[in-house]
């Protein structure tokens, strides 16, 4: 699956709160492939990156888990991704269908 989502960073991979400043909504173009979520600046970012790159802005999702963030009412469609790190992401989506594929296909890869 892939396509252009917004991302927030809640909680860093350490189990800590991302700190003020990094906590912003981004947009990438997001790819899933392997068990593991692929950021991108943008589709050409996609084709051209290198493993580094890659490497730098993949999120690994085996035990992790995607659930509609109900919770989070600032903007709509919005999921929460745990990794099994402890780290927590809201991604924005741009329907309703497209959240649920998202969580969907994170969840039961
Ligand atoms: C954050 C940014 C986010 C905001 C977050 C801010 O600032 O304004 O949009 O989240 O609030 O800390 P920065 O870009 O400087 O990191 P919301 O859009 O959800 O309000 P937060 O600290 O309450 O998460």
């Amino acid at each position: 699956k892939k396509g252009y989502v917004m991302r927030k960073s809640c909680v860093d991979s350490n189990g800590k709160k991302t700190p003020f400043g990094k906590r912003g909504w981004k947009m990438f173009y997001c790819t899933l492939r392997d068990m593991v979520l692929y950021l991108h600046k943008d589709e050409h970012g996609f084709r051209k990156s290198a493993l580094s790159d890659n490497l730098h802005n993949a999120i690994r999702i085996h035990h992790a888990l995607a659930t509609k963030a109900a919770d989070y009412t600032k903007k709509q469609h919005v999921f929460r991704l745990q990794t099994a790190d402890q780290a927590e992401y809201l991604f924005q989506t741009s329907d309703s269908k497209e959240l649920q594929s998202w969580i969907d296909t994170i969840n039961f890869v």
